[in-house]
C-alpha cells in the first residue's frame, strides 16, 4: 500500500518541491489549497492529474488553516500517514502589517492540525512535520545557531511560529505523537515567491540585463542569511518523519552571506560586475564592467538603490545554522551550494523574461512593479 501524505501550503515553493519528491517516492499525495479568484497552482501544474483519470496520485482539497472544521474533515477523509504543515503567511515584513492574521494562520493553524489528529484518534498513525524557522533565533544569542540555541523572535511572523514550535513539542510530549519541528534556514529556488529578497534580486538582474527595468530598490543590504536550495531542504523534511524517534532538527548550510554579496553574485552570473558606493540610504550599486555582449549595459549605470520602505521595524541581522545533528542522525547533506543556487535562479529568470522582452519588442506594455 502506498503511503499517504497531506501537505498544507502545497501551492507554495516548498509544497511544490515536496509534492514532486513524495510522488517520486510512490506516495499518494493530498494537498490543501485556498480558494483564490484566479487559479494559483502554477508551481504544481506539471504534476496535476485530471480527477476523472483512474489511479489518481495527487488530489487537491479546498481549505484554509483558519478553518478547523475543514481541517478536521480533510484529515478524516484522507487518513494521512504523514502531514507536512507548510501553509503559512510566510513573509516577515508583511507580518508587521497583518500580525493578527499571521498569528491565526501560523500559530493557531498549527494547533488546528495537531488537535484534529488527536480528536480523530490518529495520534499513533499520523506523523506531523511542522515548518519551523530560523527566524525563531531573531536577535543573535549565539552563532552558529543549533537546536540548543535560545529563541528571541523579532517579528509577528516569528512570534507566531514560536507558538507553532512549542505546541508541536507539547503534543509530542503530552500525547506521544510523532510530531517534529524542522528549523529550516532560508531556502530559495526558481520557484521562490517574487517578494523575498533573493528572487526579487534574480528577477531584477534578469530584467535589467534584458532592458526591461532600470534598477531595483532594496532594503537592508547588511543583513546576512544562510541560504540553501529548497530542493535539498524538502528531502530533510521527509527524512525527519522516517526516524525511530521524533526529534527537532536544524537544516542549514553553515555559511552566511550578506544581501549585498548575493546582488554581486547574481549580476556576475550574467558577466556584469557591480560595485557598491555610498552609505546607508544613499548606497547604490553601479556597473563597473560587462563582459557579456548579449547585454548592453553601460559602465556607470546605477542598478541598485536603497529604499527605506523595505526596512523592518525590528530586523534579524545574522543567521548561520549548524546542521551537524541533521548530518549525523538523518544523513542529510545538501547537493547545491550558494553559487549553484544563484546560477539556477538567474538562468531561470532570464528564460522567464525573454518572453516579456519579445512582447516589449512587439510594442506591448510590460509592467514594472516594485514590491
Ligand atoms: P510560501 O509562501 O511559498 O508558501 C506558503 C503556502 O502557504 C502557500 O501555499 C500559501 O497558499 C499557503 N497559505 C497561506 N496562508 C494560508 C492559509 N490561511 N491556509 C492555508 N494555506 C495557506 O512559503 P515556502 O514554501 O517558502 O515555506 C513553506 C513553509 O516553511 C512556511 O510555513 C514558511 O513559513 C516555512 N519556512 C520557510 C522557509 C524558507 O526559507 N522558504 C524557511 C523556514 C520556514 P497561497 O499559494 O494560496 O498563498
Ligand atoms: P526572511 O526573507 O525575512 O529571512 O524570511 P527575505 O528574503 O524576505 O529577507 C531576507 C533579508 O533580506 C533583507 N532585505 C530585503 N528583503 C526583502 N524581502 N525585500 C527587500 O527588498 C530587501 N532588502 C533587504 C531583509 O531585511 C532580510 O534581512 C524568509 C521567509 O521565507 C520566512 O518564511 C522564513 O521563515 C525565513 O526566510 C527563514
Amino acid at each position: 500500500m502506498a503511503k499517504v501524505a497531506l501537505i498544507t501550503g502545497i501551492t507554495g515553493q516548498d509544497g511544490a518541491y515536496l509534492t514532486e519528491f513524495l510522488l517520486n517516492k510512490g506516495y499518494e499525495v493530498h494537498g490543501i489549497k485556498r480558494r483564490t479568484s484566479l487559479i494559483n497552482t502554477d508551481r504544481i501544474d506539471h504534476l496535476y492529474q485530471d480527477p476523472h483519470e483512474s489511479e489518481i496520485k495527487l488530489t487537491l482539497h479546498y481549505g484554509d488553516l483558519t478553518d478547523s472544521t475543514n481541517i478536521i474533515r480533510i484529515i478524516q477523509e484522507v487518513q494521512p500517514d504523514e502531514i507536512y504543515n507548510l501553509g503559512a503567511m510566510s513573509h516577515v515584513k508583511v507580518s508587521f502589517d497583518s500580525p493578527e492574521y499571521t498569528a491565526n494562520v501560523d500559530g493557531i493553524g498549527t494547533l488546528r492540525i495537531l488537535e484534529a489528529v488527536r480528536l480523530l484518534g490518529l495520534t499513533q498513525k499520523t506523523k506531523v512535520y511542522q515548518a519551523s524557522t530560523s527566524e525563531l533565533y531573531g536577535l543573535v544569542q549565539e552563532v552558529p545557531q543549533s537546536e540548543k540555541t535560545p529563541f528571541y523572535p523579532r517579528s509577528p511572523y516569528a512570534v507566531a511560529k514560536l507558538y507553532g514550535y512549542w505546541i508541536t513539542v507539547n503534543y509530542r510530549e503530552a500525547y506521544q505523537m510523532y510530531a517534529v519541528n524542522g528549523i529550516l534556514f532560508n531556502h530559495e529556488s526558481p520557484l521562490r515567491g517574487e517578494t523575498f529578497v533573493t528572487r526579487k534580486i534574480t528577477r531584477a538582474v534578469a530584467r535589467i540585463a534584458l532592458g526591461l527595468q532600470e534598477k531595483v530598490y532594496l532594503g537592508n543590504l547588511d543583513a546576512k542569511r544562510d541560504w540553501g536550495h529548497a530542493k535539498d531542504y524538502v528531502k530533510a523534511m521527509w527524512l525527519m518523519l522516517q526516524q525511530d524517534t521524533p526529534e527537532d532538527y536544524v537544516i542549514a548550510t553553515g555559511i552566511t552571506t550578506p544581501v549585498r554579496d548575493f546582488v554581486r553574485m547574481a549580476f556576475m552570473e550574467l558577466g556584469i560586475e557591480v560595485d557598491f558606493e555610498g552609505k546607508g540610504i544613499n548606497e547604490t550599486a553601479v556597473v563597473t564592467h560587462c563582459t557579456n555582449t548579449d547585454y548592453q549595459i553601460k559602465k556607470g549605470t546605477q542598478v541598485v538603490a536603497v529604499d527605506p520602505r523595505y526596512f523592518r521595524p525590528t530586523e534579524v541581522d545574522l543567521l548561520i545554522g549548524n546542521p551537524e545533528k541533521a548530518q549525523k542522525q538523518l544523513g542529510w547533506t545538501p547537493e547545491h551550494d550558494l553559487p549553484a543556487l544563484v546560477s539556477d535562479m538567474v538562468k531561470s529568470d532570464i528564460e522567464l523574461f525573454k518572453r516579456d522582452q519579445y512582447l516589449k519588442k512587439g510594442g506591448h506594455n510590460i509592467m514594472n512593479y516594485h514590491e
